[in-house]
């Protein structure tokens, strides 16, 4: 990767953009140019209106491939140890996902394999999945903890993936889960945990690990008093919020995470009306995870209408995780939710730029627009439709993250100016 100098300008030219600038369309502008300045947008539109004195350093002729915006996956637990392949083969033989968690496997023994990992094998293994979600368009990538459940292992978690954001060009925000399950030590002593939990955030965030705080409310996980615990804490110390809620069963969570303005409530399969209500009201984004509704075999559908009808944004992420979700592809989840929960392309789409931008509380990004950042995706296709269409095929051509051409671009570089 070349660093380039903030005031570099690269005119990336015969593209096809999907800008998704408006609220809605897709909104294609055919033979189209983008002019980035260091890591930003500053010019969009039609080649043939680039403006006459347009000077930059370098030009990249596309030859008429489709530009996005760089995908955002904002929900994804990508640093942990192991994995829970025998699992699979345990629930594909009759057991359930909650009867394992609750006889000590699922969350927990992803627990035990990460406290036993180093540093570096927890670094490697997160950026190689880093790698995979980047070679299909991923610029920004949200990383929950959740996997240590102990003061220092869960600063490890959150530090390994503040690292990834040093190691690789891909944009990466943190979410500190302490209350994803009750870790055996506590065993029986849930508050006592949550107590832990409260107490441990304020290092975290002194120590710069945390952007946002995340709860696991549901059966197997918290309580909708415990929940409102750690979001207390979190308010405290002006950290959004959000929550696993409505995965399992119908705690009300949702409605709760909305009360304290959370960024988004994720799964919602058995989410209410109260809960609907709550978040279009809060303006929360609804986070749709259809790899985790097929990987556990979900059959009660998030009520994608009711959300769609009350104007809720839909995000949609892999939730790639070792138990409910060992996707580890955002292009995958495009077809996956058409499919499975009847979106449509376009609101698939916007899911993983747009919307998935807003449920990260970021403002810079998600859309090919002047101003904000230079993170945009390349493939070889005619149309984005066609990425949410073909399943197990993510023609990616490369990416751009701030403006910096990854590798993979390097074939369509030809230097020269153009004025
Ligand atoms: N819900 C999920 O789907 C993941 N976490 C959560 O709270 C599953 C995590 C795992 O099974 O390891
Ligand atoms: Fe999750």
């Amino acid at each position: 990767m070349t660093r380039l100098e903030p005031k570099q300008r690269t005119l990336w030219r015969h593209a096809r953009l999907a800008t998704f600038a408006s609220p809605s369309g897709w909104d294609i502008i055919e033979r189209g140019a983008l002019i980035a300045e260091g890591d930003r947008i500053v010019w969009v539109g039609q080649e043939a209106q680039l403006p006459a004195a347009s000077q930059v350093h370098t030009e990249v002729n596309l030859n008429g491939a489709l530009v996005t915006p760089g995908l955002i996956d904002a929900h994804t637990h990508l640093v942990y140890g192991g994995d829970r392949a025998a699992e699979f083969e345990l629930r594909l033989s009759g057991a359930t996902y909650e009867q394992i968690a609750r006889a000590g496997g699922g969350i927990r023994s992803t627990v035990r394999a990460t406290r036993s990992a180093d540093d570096a094998s927890l670094l490697s293994a997160a950026a190689n999945r880093a790698r995979v979600l980047m070679n299909e368009g991923v610029t920004t990538v949200e990383i929950k903890s959740g996997y240590g459940l102990d003061a220092v292992h869960e600063a490890r978690c959150l530090g390994v993936a503040r690292r990834l954001a040093e190691q690789l060009p891909i944009s990466v925000l943190t979410t500190s889960l302490g209350a994803h399950a009750l870790p055996d030590e506590f065993s029986g002593r849930p508050d006592d945990y949550i107590d832990a939990v409260c107490q441990w955030l304020p290092q975290q965030h002194q120590a710069g690990l945390v952007d946002a705080v995340d709860v696991f409310c549901d059966t197997i996980g918290f309580t909708p008093a415990q929940t409102r615990r750690v979001f207390d804490a979190a308010r405290a110390l002006g950290l959004p919020v959000k929550l696993h809620a409505e995965q399992l069963s119908n705690q009300e969570g949702a409605a709760l995470a909305a009360s304290y303005g959370a960024l988004s409530c994720d799964h919602l399969e058995h989410l209410s009306d109260t809960g609907l209500r709550a978040m279009r009201a809060a303006g929360s984004v609804a986070m749709l995870l259809p790899g985790a509704y097929y990987f556990i075999r979900e059959t009660r559908l998030p009520p994608v209408q009711a959300l769609r009808d009350a104007g809720v944004p839909i995000a949609i992420a892999t939730d790639h995780n070792p138990g409910s979700s060992p996707a580890l592809s955002l292009i995958l989840m495009l077809n996956m939710a058409c499919t499975l929960f009847r979106l449509t392309p376009e609101e698939a789409w916007r899911g993983v730029t747009v919307n998935a931008a807003r449920a990260l509380g970021l403002t810079d990004r998600g859309r090919l627009q002047v101003g904000l950042r230079a993170d945009l995706a390349l493939w070889d296709a005619e149309h984005p439709r066609e990425l949410a269409y073909r399943f197990g095929h993510a023609p990616c051509l490369g990416s751009v993250h701030a403006g910096r051409p990854r590798n993979s671009v390097q074939p369509f570089i030809q230097p020269g100016t153009c004025s």
